[in-house]
């Protein structure tokens, strides 16, 4: 009896969907293509990139997907499920770093339980005093926070060695290298408008993140334009709360929801003013929080 005439049932990772089909990756390195059944539309459950499936085979070679295994994170612009860890890129000098971008995007890891990697691209000379000071400003936030630079190659080891295997998305503000860096990470060379053009092909709006198999032995996916910040709303008093640097100072204000704003006898607020919080770092803090506020305000308009 041939393999093709048995079922088979089969577990693996959904690495692309477009239209409706899925693809999955075996752990044995093969793919399959899938449909999903009308089930997962009358549970209200869409698979995405990144998803841990279970599918059959049928006898005449159609794959179809099962079942969905729980999520462990799920990012929503693009939609890419169980990721690990997110490379926040920022740009040494161009374009200008959006730092409050990068805040909330650590805001958006420490409440998926993502683990955040701070990438300062473009130090194509090597470190800088640019670089060093957003380097230094992120501290107390992340552990991981490489000077790199992917026309040169500079600091591409470090960043690699973090990736492990795990699986991995690019997040940060349009130009400051992500699809370069991919392209270095990956070894594709030169091939960015290639990578872009298969995500970006056709009439849909909908960008479909793609992971891409990579030599560190996880998935990195590739997003262009990556942004999702308007879709994740945080409550004003969870806020503070996604901050590491804060942590060892809870309990220590003299009110109990202290949201470290202008309240008095505020312990963060302490620290920022001797040193111990980064004092631009925190500034931003407050503009998130105040938008935070102002949100829920209109919410209930
Ligand atoms: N000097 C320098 N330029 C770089 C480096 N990395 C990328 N660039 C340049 O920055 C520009 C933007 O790079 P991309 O990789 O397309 O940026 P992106 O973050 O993917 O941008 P979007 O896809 O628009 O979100 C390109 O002109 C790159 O050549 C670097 O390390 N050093
Ligand atoms: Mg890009
Ligand atoms: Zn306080």
């Amino acid at each position: 009896m041939t393999e093709a005439v048995l079922e088979q049932q089969l577990e693996g990772r959904i690495i692309k969907g477009v239209g409706g089909f899925y693809t999955v990756l075996c752990p044995d390195g093969k793919t399959f293509v899938c449909k999903a059944r009308g089930l997962f539309r009358k549970r209200g459950e869409t698979p995405l990139p990144g998803d841990d499936v279970s599918f059959t085979v049928d006898k005449k070679g159609e794959g179809y997907l099962r079942e969905i295994r729980p999520r462990r994170s799920e990012l929503i612009r693009p939609a890419v499920a169980n990721i690990d860890m997110l490379i926040i890129v920022v740009a040494a000098s161009e374009p200008a770093p959006d730092l409050e971008l990068a805040d909330k995007l650590l805001l958006y890891c420490a409440k998926q339980g993502v683990t955040p990697v701070l990438a300062i691209n473009k130090c194509d000379d090597g470190e800088t005093a640019e670089s060093r000071a957003i380097a230094e400003q992120y501290k107390g936030a992340v552990d991981n926070v490489v000077m790199l630079s992917a026309r040169t190659g500079f600091g591409l080891d470090k960043l690699s060695a973090l990736l492990n295997r795990n699986t991995v998305c690019l997040a940060g503000q349009s130009a400051v290298g992500k699809s370069s860096l991919l392209n270095a990470l990956l070894g594709l060379d030169l091939k960015t408008g290639e990578l872009s053009a298969k995500t970006d092909r056709g009439r849909h709006t909908t960008r479909h993140a793609e992971l891409l198999t990579a030599p560190f032995g996880g998935l990195i996916a590739d997003t262009p334009g990556f942004s999702m910040l308007e879709s994740v709303p945080l409550e004003p008093e969870e806020i503070p709360k996604l901050y590491r640097e804060f942590a060892e100072y809870i309990g220590m204000c003299r009110f109990l929801g202290c949201l470290h704003l202008s309240e008095p006898d505020c312990e963060v607020k302490r620290a920022m003013e001797d040193g111990r919080i980064d004092k631009a770092r925190y500034e931003r803090y407050k503009k998130i929080v105040n938008e935070a506020i102002e949100q829920r305000r209109h919410k209930y308009d």
